[in-house]
């Protein structure tokens, strides 16, 4: 068994920009944007939110994470129902399903706010379909508008402006995060309903799931023949398969570097999302089930926080 160590803790550099966002002329919209969540994903969001000129609401379970953004200009509240209540739009990026419901549903949650009175609610946690119809049930009962606004790419993808946010839901509210989408995104996609956007995601999650695994056998393959892992990915990189994610993903494995892009319990909580989904349509999944139990085996190794190359380690014993 590996001997693990933790990543190093990330820390969001409140002075770093991507270099993108001075050529996107963006003219930050007038409303009142909250956010719940400030782990990697919501931070990097939230600081170029605030250096793009929008005003912004925040909290944090651990509220320690807000003091940066409250130096940046942020107003920090205590509870999520306070944010909803000092904001127009609220965009809430948290770890599961289970923590967006509970934001909404739980003891100082958005909810509690009996009237909504028109506000607009917009997840950005990565959540199944079912998960994003409940939630947005509850936001319209209370007299709120609902958009589920996932958002595909890594951390360094967020870091540089460049992730893919896929929305569906209602439009309205689509229309009114445009400053805010085009200051985080290259693309930006509506594509109807509620729960359309989960299901995008969720395919998107499993062709890179199914695709590192694969990436990881091979390499732990070379491996055993002694072969440099460095020389298979210079030939990878001459072929027709090759692609950005898996030149990357393949030189972290052959360094054994797992800094978090995407962290391996997020991949993981994918992969049993998606086999949830499949399991309520009766569709045969064989491939993504065995690549969700060599992600789970990994996590039970002690990989969880690390990136997800770091499944790597799993097929080399
Ligand atoms: P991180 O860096 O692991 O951060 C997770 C965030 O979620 C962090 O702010 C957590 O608060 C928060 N969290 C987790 N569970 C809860 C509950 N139950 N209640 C309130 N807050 C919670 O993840 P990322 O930022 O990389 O990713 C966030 C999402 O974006 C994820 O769905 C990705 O797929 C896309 P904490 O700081 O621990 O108190």
């Amino acid at each position: 068994r590996p001997v693990v160590t933790r990543p190093e803790a990330q820390v969001i550099d409140m002075s770093s920009r991507s270099n993108t966002l001075a050529d996107r002329d963006i003219v930050p919209s007038e409303q009142t944007f909250g956010f719940l969540g400030l782990g990697m994903m919501g931070s990097t969001i939230v600081k170029d939110l605030i250096y793009t000129g929008h005003k912004v609401v925040v909290w944090n379970r651990t509220i320690d994470k807000c003091q940066p953004f409250a130096e940046a200009g942020a107003e920090v509240k205590d509870t999520p129902m306070d944010v909803v209540e000092a904001a127009d739009v609220i965009f809430c990026c948290v770890s599961d399903p289970k923590g967006a419901k509970d934001l909404v549903f739980g003891n100082c949650g958005v909810l509690q706010l009996k009237d909504l009175n028109n506000k607009a609610y917009v997840e950005m946690s990565t959540i199944d379909p079912d998960t994003s119809l409940d939630i947005g049930e509850g936001i319209k009962q209370c007299n709120g508008r609902y958009l589920e606004a996932q958002i595909h790419g890594s951390r360094q993808e967020a870091a540089e402006g460049m992730l893919i946010i896929l929305a569906g839901g209602d439009r309205s509210v689509f229309e009114e995060c445009h400053s805010c989408f085009k200051t985080i995104a290259k693309n930006t996609f509506f594509l109807g309903n509620i729960g359309n956007a989960c299901k995008v995601n969720l395919i998107l999650q499993t062709i890179l799931g199914v695709s590192l695994v694969g990436l990881a056998e091979a390499l732990a393959l070379a491996d055993r023949f002694s072969i440099s892992l460095n020389d298979i990915i210079d030939i990878f990189d001459l072929t027709s398969m090759k692609s950005p994610m898996l030149l990357a993903k393949g030189k972290e494995m052959a360094k054994g570097d797992f800094n978090p892009q995407q962290p391996l319990s997020h991949m993981q909580r994918d992969l049993r999302l998606v086999l949830n989904m499949a399991e309520n349509l009766d569709q045969s999944m064989p491939v993504t089930s065995i690549t969700n139990e060599v992600f789970k085996h990994t996590k039970r190794l002690g990989y969880s926080e690390h990136d997800s190359s770091a499944v790597f380690v799993r097929s080399r014993f």
